[in-house]
């Protein structure tokens, strides 16, 4: 895949995709980012990986970098629905103008992208039922961060469409693993027992999420890579049992040995997502590594935490005060 530009590589998706890519020596990266909050370089320890500090929203030095690469693949983004309710500016400037900054960058060079994108634009489904997700779901995002990244989509297929640019998109479903940021639902809970507190959980937990292990979602970014048609999109799940928020808190407990409450409910708060990947598994010939089910992926998770304090301690106290001001 020659050289490859990845943006947001030292967030979590990101910085696993980085891992993978140089393990398997598939190409030559260069990660884009600029260290939010979130982001953080030593995601990148032992990667072999050229690293520029430096915005998707800073045209200049996109088109810079795009111009010296074979392959764009766009992790960068403000990911967190919390934060979104609390100040959505952000998740505009980068998710929708640093998104239509890389387009234009591709469009001048004839780059080829890959955008990351989530199963949130697609807006929720009840509680009960099986229905899915499939790639032809209108979209109806409900949070802030969820329409930038339904926005985000719109302007790729768009200058897909429009421009001819060589384009794929992938929509998948809740990552967990290690790199996390403790912001999120599963790290947020594991280092809460580490810590000695009780894990929250949101209103009743009845919600639901489709969880996949990132190798999982990576592992599919890299086939469309490979395989992918141009102009298409692929939606990413693992199919897993269905599990909800509550019943993750308690696995968790119970391997961990700590208690959970309840807490204040995310306003707006999306019921249940739930992705149909067989367009990916039938083209594609992808197929989820971590089958074993929620709970040994969670094990090997929550051993991940208990080895790697130092990696997230700094983060706690400051993550636990901001969502203690809104009663979570
Ligand atoms: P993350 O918040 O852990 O990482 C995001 C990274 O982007 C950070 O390193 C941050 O510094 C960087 N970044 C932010 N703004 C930037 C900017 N303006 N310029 C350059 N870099 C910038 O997020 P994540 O969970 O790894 O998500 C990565 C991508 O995957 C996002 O596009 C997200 O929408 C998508 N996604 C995430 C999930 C999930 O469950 N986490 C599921 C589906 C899709
Ligand atoms: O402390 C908590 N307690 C709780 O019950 C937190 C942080 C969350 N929750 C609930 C809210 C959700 O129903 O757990 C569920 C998962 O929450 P998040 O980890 O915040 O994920 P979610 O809002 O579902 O979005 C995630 O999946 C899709 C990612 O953060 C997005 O980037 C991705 O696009």
């Amino acid at each position: 895949m020659g050289t490859m530009l990845v943006t947001g590589g030292a967030g979590f998706i990101g910085s696993n995709f980085v891992r993978m890519v140089r393990e398997r020596d598939l190409a030559e990266v260069v990660v884009l980012d600029t260290l939010t909050y979130a982001g953080n370089l030593a995601n990148l320890d032992g990667c072999d990986a050229e690293f520029v500090r430096g915005s998707v929203t800073d045209a200049a030095l996109v088109d810079e970098l795009v111009g010296g690469c074979d392959t764009v693949v766009h992790f960068a983004a403000e990911s967190h629905n919390d934060n979104s309710l609390r100040d959505p500016s952000p998740f505009v400037t980068t998710n929708v103008v640093g998104t239509f900054t890389l387009l234009e960058a591709v469009r001048r060079h004839g780059t080829r992208l890959h955008h990351i994108s989530t199963d949130e634009v697609f807006g929720d489904l009840p509680v009960e039922g099986e229905e899915k997700f499939t790639e032809t779901t209108p979209y109806n995002p409900s949070s802030p961060y969820s329409a930038t990244k339904a926005g985000s989509d719109h302007l790729v297929r768009a200058w897909v469409r429009s421009f001819g640019v060589n384009a794929t998109i992938s929509n998948c479903s809740n990552n967990y693993g290690p790199y996390q940021h403790i912001e999120k639902f599963i790290p947020r809970q594991i280092t809460n027992i580490l810590d000695g507190r009780p894990a929250k959980l949101y209103g009743t937990g009845a919600q639901v999420r489709d969880w996949i292990h990132v190798d999982d979602h990576n592992d599919a970014v890299l086939a469309i890579l490979e395989r992918g048609r141009a102009g298409e999109t692929y939606n990413i799940g693992a199919g897993l049992e269905k599990t909800s928020n509550k019943q993750v808190i308690e696995m968790i407990c119970e391997i961990m040995g700590g208690s959970f409450e309840h807490v204040a409910d995310r306003p707006g708060h999306d019921q249940r997502y739930a992705m149909d990947a067989a367009k990916l598994t039938a083209e594609l010939g992808w197929a989820p590594r971590y089958t074993a089910g929620l709970r040994d992926g969670l094990e090997k998770t929550i051993a991940w935490y208990r080895d790697n304090e130092a990696w997230w301690r700094g983060a706690k106290e400051g993550v636990e005060k901001r969502y203690a001001e809104s009663g979570q």
